[in-house]
């Protein structure tokens, strides 16, 4: 899955590269910079070249100098460890999920990091006729509340006040679970273990036999869906986040890991329309 691009230099690349990239990450689902070597600023530059910038929601994710890069790390004392280790788009529990997410690994450990993705245009593809047919017209609903990690400042807080804070800062959001995609117009279903919770619409199981017919509850990730994409030094990795889902590979030795990551909204709607 994606391309694989030499040779790009963010500091002169023109419009139209960028132009060319962008319809390439669309096409293509992932677009792999080598040999990049970017500051937060230089990477959040490029970044919003791509369209605007978010921050995170949580202070806990992002970078000390510059807000808007959200840094996963177990070592260097800012950052959270282990994030996005289950199947998910990022910020698919929000109302306004991200159109493209860039990953720019800082510190790769020597084995076992890199990052799953399953495109959920080709699963909806092979999904059988009736499994398709069973999901039209339905909506889903998304949720940060399963992996939603224990901040500092949770400690010694009752779990169940913490609970309610998830609900009031995160409320469940309604999304079409299969949608028209806003550039390629393909067919997107929008799920995934991680944060999606119930179907409406649909029968029950119908959820888990999609989970289970895309590959997302197989737990060696060996389904004919996934993908995995190692990182080496230098990685930049940009991916269309309306498309893809995905799951974090992290490594089980004790090495230390640190990767930024900066998420854009485009110029498109989450969808077209929906199915
Ligand atoms: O710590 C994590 O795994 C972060 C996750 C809950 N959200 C990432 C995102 O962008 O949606
Ligand atoms: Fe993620």
């Amino acid at each position: 899955m994606g391309v694989t691009v030499t040779g790009f230099d963010a500091a002169t690349a023109s419009d139209t590269d960028i132009r060319a990239i962008a319809d390439a990450v669309y096409r293509d689902k992932i677009v792999l910079l080598k040999g990049q070597d970017l500051s937060p600023r230089e990477f959040l530059d490029l970044g919003a070249r791509f369209g605007e910038p978010v921050t995170y929601y949580q202070p806990m994710y992002r970078h000390p100098e510059l807000a808007e890069i959200f840094v996963s790390a177990n070592e260097g004392g800012y950052g959270v460890p282990k994030t996005g280790k289950f199947w998910h788009s990022d910020y698919q529990f929000m109302p306004e999920p991200f159109s493209i997410t860039l990953i720019h690994p800082q510190v790769v450990p020597s084995r076992n990091r890199g990052t799953y993705f399953i495109d959920m245009g080709k699963a909806y593809e092979r999904l059988p006729e009736d499994l398709r047919k069973a999901i039209v017209g339905t909506t889903s609903f998304h949720s940060a509340r399963r992996y939603f990690k224990i901040r500092p400042e949770d400690v010694y807080r009752p779990i169940w006040e913490v609970m309610e804070d998830i609900e009031r800062e995160t409320p469940p959001v309604a999304q079409p679970t299969v949608f028209a995609h806003p550039v390629t117009g393909e067919s997107v279903l929008f799920i995934s273990e991680g944060f999606t919770y119930a179907i409406e619409g649909a029968d029950d199981g119908v959820l888990q036999r999609l989970l289970h017919e895309t590959g997302q509850l197989d737990p060696e990730c060996a389904h004919p869906n996934i993908h995995l994409q190692t990182y080496e030094q230098g990685d930049l990795l940009i991916w269309d986040n309306r498309s893809l889902i995905h799951r974090a590979l992290h490594t089980t030795t004790p090495e230390p890991t640190v990767s930024h990551r900066v998420t854009v909204m485009d110029e498109h709607k989450l969808y077209a329309r929906a199915l």
